[in-house]
């Protein structure tokens, strides 16, 4: 919580000094505080978190294709699991994209781009059979130096699904793996301590340069994010709790508050897993061996909230760039924060790296974060609670559909002692 406080501190003081240098009838001055202060600090905190991404994809991705373990041990439960991870998160990316192309965030008010980092390079209309076919490298190691995204995954994900069917002979490759993913998570987490600093440089850039209407501009963007995680979490996880988890989705949810709130006030499906297992087993009543299976494989590679937030961004950053995305591109983002979602830890601020994996799938500037960064920690704790509460909706319908296959007596011994 300290460290969200940092943030919005950082938030908050840059926004005043943008607004006083954008009132300021003399522009030099904002200019020079720009040039020799602003855009380096912001471009910094920019590069460090571009320099995370392919090696947290790599590593993040493979990793969490490695703890499904393989389809044959999967078995029922991991299937249906699985099965829901990824319709909700491809539900919460179509509501996400939705409201984002039927709102307009990036089209308010005419919102001017001439202060902001210009685009890079033509945006190609990819098809959608372009976009799977291109899937697939030629070269894994071009396919990272080009930060070409998707390739990483597709290479990420065949690395998991070998490590795991070579069992032992490839025991030094699964720990270079688990290694590999805990220092990344480290240095995300390391990264983060500058957020405050970035946060405060880059909008006061921002704001700086546009005034008021950058402004409203983040504010629409953020509402649709809101919007978006609201309609996502009573919508697609009420009716998946009532429908087919058969309990009262009132019930569900005043259950889950505190643990939402946790989640909340840490902005880490991690550190809120703890909390998140043990009341979906005392008060929701999942049994204790789907619960340690569903929720911990869900803090990894279930993240809706995130996705939303991904999927409004990119539209937000399209239209601030007016580019219009293609259908094949808008394909692309689904299958991008879907397959970004798998694997990225729940810890602060990683929604935003991934962001820029996906951006950088539809070839949309990165530097168009540097509207929203100053913002995201607030959302990062918003959509954080949405990702637990996502994994205890999946645990409470698992738990419902394996009653059969749970005897009553393990059942009652299952319960959280
Ligand atoms: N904070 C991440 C989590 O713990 C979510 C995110 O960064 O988007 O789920």
């Amino acid at each position: 919580m300290k460290e969200a406080k940092r943030v919005i501190w950082g938030l908050l003081i840059g926004i005043a000094l943008g607004l006083v240098l954008a009132a300021l009838p003399d522009k030099t001055i904002y200019e020079k505080l720009n040039m020799y202060a602003l855009q380096p600090i912001g471009t910094i905190f920019l590069n460090l978190i571009k320099m995370l991404v392919v090696p947290i994809v790599f590593f993040s991705i493979s990793l969490g294709v490695m703890g499904l373990g393989n389809p044959k041990e999967l078995g029922r439960v991991g299937g249906k699991a699985i099965g829901f991870f990824l319709s909700t998160t491809a539900v919460a990316i179509i509501i996400a994209l939705g409201l984002a192309l039927l709102i307009k965030p990036g089209e308010r008010g005419n919102f001017q781009t001439e202060g902001l980092p210009k685009a890079t390079g033509e945006i190609p209309d990819t098809s959608i059979i372009n976009t799977i076919v291109g899937m697939f490298p030629t070269n894994p190691i071009t396919a990272m130096a080009e930060g070409n995204m998707l390739q990483i995954i597709v290479f990420s994900v065949f690395v998991g699904f070998g490590i795991t069917f070579l069992g032992k002979k490839a025991a030094t490759l699964r720990s270079f793996i688990e290694q590999g993913n805990d220092l990344m998570t480290y240095l995300i987490t390391l990264v983060m301590k500058m957020a405050p600093l970035g946060a405060f440089a880059l909008i006061a850039s921002a704001v700086g340069s546009l005034g008021l209407k950058s402004l409203q501009a983040m504010f629409a963007y953020m509402s649709i994010v809101v919007l978006s995680l609201i309609v996502h979490s009573l919508f697609t996880y009420g009716s998946a709790v009532s429908l087919i988890g058969k309990m009262n989705p009132f019930f569900f949810f005043k259950k889950f508050a505190p643990v939402m709130m946790f989640a909340f006030s840490t902005s880490s499906s991690n550190a809120t897993l703890p909390v998140a297992m043990q009341t979906a087993q005392r008060e929701l009543k999942v049994p204790r061996s789907v619960s340690s299976f569903v929720q911990p494989l869900g803090a990894t590679i279930n993240m809706d909230g995130t996705a939303i937030m991904q999927g409004v961004a990119t539209v937000f950053i399209a239209q601030v760039y007016n580019v219009d995305l293609t259908p094949g591109q808008l394909a692309t983002v689904v299958l991008t924060a879907v397959l970004a979602s798998v694997g990225t830890a729940g810890v602060p601020g990683v929604g935003l790296v991934m962001l820029t994996m996906v951006l950088q799938s539809v070839n949309l500037p990165v530097e168009g974060i540097a509207l929203i960064i100053g913002v995201d920690r607030l959302l990062d704790m918003m959509r954080t609670a949405v990702n637990v509460t996502g994994d205890a909706a999946c645990a409470v319908i698992v738990a419902k559909s394996e009653e059969g296959n749970l005897k009553d007596k393990e059942v009652e011994d299952e319960r959280y002692a």
